[in-house]
């Protein structure tokens, strides 16, 4: 069972699937089609890591995990060349982070930033699954011996963690992993992220200095891939920003931050490079820019809201594209758990 390179990602249906996702993830998800075997999961036991008045409860649940999968396909991930499931359908994960809970570090979690970020000041009251959120991540990737990861720039600690609990495995049970035919003593790859792509961190449309959020208790921070054209038009204008007009050239975004992130939206969403964009807006007004920035967003993601429209309106449908695609993931899920048991030395039946 030789390491091949697969993509694998997820996005957690907590609601409110934002700009920041679709070009910090879901863009990406949609190109690394063309060059590798990919699984996009919606990953529902991440989701349930918060308080269940930030999930929804079961109903909202069971919509975000459909929306979600809809905003995958509406954006162009085909479901049946690639693998496109929710995480709950294959136990592999929960198994697996089992065993990296025993092999990952108190101290190596007590250093993730977004749990410190998430769990807030009240952090004795944050559930334990919040805190083991990078070891269930660590499964989720490691479960597939996936080889690369696009992500956002949020996520890069995480995977960080990823690859230490994968090395820290290979070398704990090396002898084990030599003994099954693993000759380099490598049975987990390090996976690599892919941190790429038009736009790996949006900003708030109200903090330039604060992450896009599906979390931000202000709707105007974010433009939802539901939004309609005048909600859409609503945001932008509504935008901060500030009085100087804007800069001919990049390095007259620095220390504007809000600037420096309706420029790289329109950068992000035209497929031009910030200086070509103000080439174009450079010593205008924001008005002006912001009208231009509406119609773009609105032409890009018009398409993308009216396809998962339609795919929500047919439950039946995506929860047929989640069951096929998580009876693929279990047979590669299956195999390495099988190894993994072997590895690690719990008896079973063969
Ligand atoms: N603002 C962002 N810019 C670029 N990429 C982003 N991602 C998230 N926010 C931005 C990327 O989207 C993917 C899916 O994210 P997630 O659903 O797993 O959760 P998250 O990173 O915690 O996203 P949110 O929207 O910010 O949720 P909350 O409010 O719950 O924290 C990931 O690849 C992520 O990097």
């Amino acid at each position: 069972m030789a390491i091949v390179e697969r993509v694998f990602s997820g996005v957690q249906p907590t609601g409110n699937l934002h700009l920041g996702n679709y070009l910090g993830a879901i863009v990406n998800f949609v190109k690394l089609q063309e060059t590798h075997n990919c699984i996009y999961c919606v990953v529902d036991l991440h989701a349930i890591t918060q308080g269940i008045d930030v999930w929804g409860g079961p109903a909202q649940l069971a919509r975000n995990t459909r929306e979600v999968t809809a905003a995958f396909i509406a954006s162009g991930i085909d479901p049946k060349k690639h693998i496109v499931f929710n995480q709950s359908q294959v136990t592999g994960h929960t198994e697996l982070t089992w065993i990296f809970n025993c092999v990952a570090r108190v101290g190596w979690l007590n250093r993730m930033t977004q749990f410190k970020e998430k769990a807030g000041k009240d952090r004795e009251n944050a559930s334990v699954g919040l805190y083991d959120y990078p070891v269930l991540m660590a499964a989720d990737i490691l479960l597939y011996r996936a080889t690369h990861v696009p992500v956002g720039e949020d996520q890069k600690q995480h995977l960080e963690l990823s690859r230490d609990i994968a090395q820290k495995f290979n070398n704990d049970f090396g002898d084990s992993i030599r003994r099954h035919g693993f000759n380099e003593g490598l049975f987990f790859p390090q996976p690599e992220p892919l941190i790429t792509g038009p736009a790996t961190r949006v900003m708030s449309l109200r903090d330039g200095t604060k992450k896009m959020s599906k979390s931000d208790p202000s709707d105007y921070s974010r433009i939802n891939l539901t939004d309609d054209a005048d909600t859409i038009a609503q945001k932008i204008r509504k935008a901060k920003t500030d009085p100087e007009p804007l800069p001919s050239e990049e390095k007259g975004l620095e220390a504007r931050p809000e600037a420096d992130n309706l420029v790289g939206i329109f950068a992000a969403l035209s497929a031009r490079s910030k200086a070509d964009v103000l080439g174009e807006f450079g010593g205008g007004q924001f008005s002006s820019f912001k009208n231009s920035l509406v119609e773009l967003c609105v032409t890009k993601l018009s398409p993308v809201a009216s396809e998962m429209k339609r795919l929500v309106a047919d439950p039946g449908y995506v929860d047929g594209v989640l069951v096929d695609g998580a009876d693929r993931a279990r047979a590669i899920a299956d195999e390495t758990m099988e190894l993994t048991r072997d590895i690690v030395g719990f008896i079973r039946k063969h």
